[in-house]
């Protein structure tokens, strides 16, 4: 696939296309180089409210209704092999739009894919309970969907979360409306228009393209939503919130993280090494769930520290689209955001391991490169350690006794994941039942895969989970019924 194929796009409103208003167009580019990958609209309240409306009469149609589960799974496995057969183009897109190395868009793909095998096979297995309560008396629970549910995506995996929004939605019988980050609409276009070929009743699943400010707070805002599911900023997710509390709409938000891997003295040392890097250059560190704290018993940091910057340095840097290790990050704004927090290093004098700087990259000068850094002997309370830099920086700070790694990596506001090394496994289960967040890895990070696991923060990274079974307690809701015979 060209990048020019993909020139111009409308929204995706009750199984039609729009026609855009050249006037009200937002560039989308490619962080590689800086070049206009594709004109999209700039949707508002208009959009939105058109999208929601034709999501809430879909949602009531008897078509919907009469649609058995394991009819709407038969759509969701359809969508998982549509997505393999058109791999190859998705994640092309995914690279050309995010930056990330094409090896990770490949693997989003996959994940994509999964997400609608695994939500398949759920939509005929959501199920009620019996309630003994009195002789003479049936009482028993239905799982029924929510309606319309609203689902604000972020740009730093677009596909996979616009895959498990839509795969969970459609499992639980609810009709949707996505609106993708303004930088990287593309995927989610583009799986819409694969599943258009499905036959899914018109309105059930619909695109809003859009800046969060407009379009993002149209939907939020909406009264004919029932729930809205955010991944974003904890700022944008405060605001997301106020203004769903207002219709009495529930909200699930899955914010940032400022997650620490903790390394103790006694860890596999090779496994922890390889770890700790892959978890925080991911993606070039924009990951909610990048482990960008290193927490590290005092005895092993500087061995540990100097090998970790030497793979570091090993690390190629350059257009995801060549397959480097790193790509550039996502736009100014992000590049911005990152230099200020290297700048604020350099102020306050922390020690530069490795890193700390922009990355030259002939041929991409208008792209977003910087070197994958290291900051050592980061006191546990500095900026650079309580704050989401969301790049490819790691912050080092050690700890002497466990209680005192505990204390460091529940340090924060944030509490999304972590990782703990130790080949001792009382202590690895005691840290972990320890820590204050959704997700513990011991001894490997991403272990599982994630599409079967409940993923979630504690504390200011968020509430509500997505992914695995428990992501349906977000889509449906409990109604009891009782009969006296
Ligand atoms: O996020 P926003 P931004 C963090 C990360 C990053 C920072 C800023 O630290 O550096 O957030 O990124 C939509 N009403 N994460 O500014 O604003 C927006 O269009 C409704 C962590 O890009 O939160 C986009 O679709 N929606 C994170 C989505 O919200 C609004 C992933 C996220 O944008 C809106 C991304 C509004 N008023 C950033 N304003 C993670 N948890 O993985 C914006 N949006």
């Amino acid at each position: 696939m060209k990048a020019t194929d993909v020139q111009m796009q409308g929204c995706y409103i009750n199984g039609e296309w729009t026609v855009p208003d050249e006037s009200r167009l937002i560039e989308v580019k490619n962080p590689a180089d800086g070049s206009v990958l594709a004109l999209v609209p700039r949707g508002d309240q208009e959009e939105v409210d058109r999208a929601v409306k034709a999501a809430k009469k879909a949602f009531r149609s008897e078509e919907w209704k009469s649609l058995q589960a394991y009819n709407r799974g038969r759509l969701l496995f359809k969508t998982a092999d549509i997505i393999r057969e058109n791999k190859e183009e998705l994640a092309r897109l995914e690279t050309l739009n995010v930056g990330k190395p094409l090896v990770q868009a490949e693997t989003d793909v996959e994940i994509a894919a999964r997400y609608f095998e695994f939500y398949a096979g759920v939509a005929d297995k959501i199920m009620g309970e019996t309630i003994p309560v009195e002789r003479g008396i049936i009482d028993y629970t239905v799982r029924e969907p929510l309606g319309v549910v609203g689902h604000i995506i972020p740009w730093n995996y677009p596909l996979q979360i616009a895959a498990r929004s839509v795969a969970v939605s459609i499992a639980t019988g609810n009709a949707a409306v996505l609106k993708p980050a303004e930088d990287t609409p593309l995927s989610t276009l583009k799986l819409v228009e694969l599943m258009e070929s499905l036959g899914l009743p018109k309105g059930i699943l619909n695109v809003v393209t859009g800046y969060g400010y407009e379009a993002g707070a149209a939907l939020s805002a909406h009264p004919g939503i029932n729930h809205v599911t955010f991944t974003g900023s904890v700022e944008t997710g405060k605001r997301v919130m106020e203004t769903a509390a207002k219709n009495i709409v529930p909200v699930t938000l899955e914010l940032g993280g400022k997650s620490p891997n903790v390394v103790f003295a006694d860890c596999n040392e090779e496994l922890a090494l390889e770890w700790v890097l892959k978890s925080i250059v991911q993606n070039a560190g924009q990951t909610c769930s990048a482990g960008s704290r290193l927490v590290i018993e005092k005895s092993i940091k500087d061995e540990f520290v100097q090998k970790l910057a030497a793979s570091f340095e090993k690390l190629t840097i350059g257009p995801g689209i060549d397959n480097s290790d790193l790509g550039p990050v996502l736009n100014q704004k992000q590049f911005e955001r990152i230099q200020g927090f290297l700048q604020l290093a350099e102020d306050d004098g922390i020690r530069v391991a490795t890193g700390g700087k922009r990355q030259p990259v002939e041929g991409c000068e208008s792209g977003y490169y910087l070197k994958p850094t290291i900051f050592d002997n980061v006191p546990a309370n500095h900026h650079l350690a309580q704050e989401e830099i969301f790049g490819p920086v790691l912050t080092v700070t050690t700890f002497e006794t466990e209680e005192e790694a505990i204390e460091i990596a529940n340090g924060t506001p944030y509490g999304l994941v972590a990782g703990v090394w130790t080949e001792n496994a009382s202590r690895a289960h005691r840290v972990a039942n320890a820590l204050e967040c959704g997700q513990v890895f011991i001894n490997h990070y991403g272990a599982g895969g994630g599409i079967a696991q409940p993923f979630g923060g504690y504390k200011h990274s968020g509430f509500g989970r997505e992914k695995g079974l428990e992501a349906l307690r977000n889509y449906t809701q409990v109604k009891n019924v009782a009969l006296k015979y």
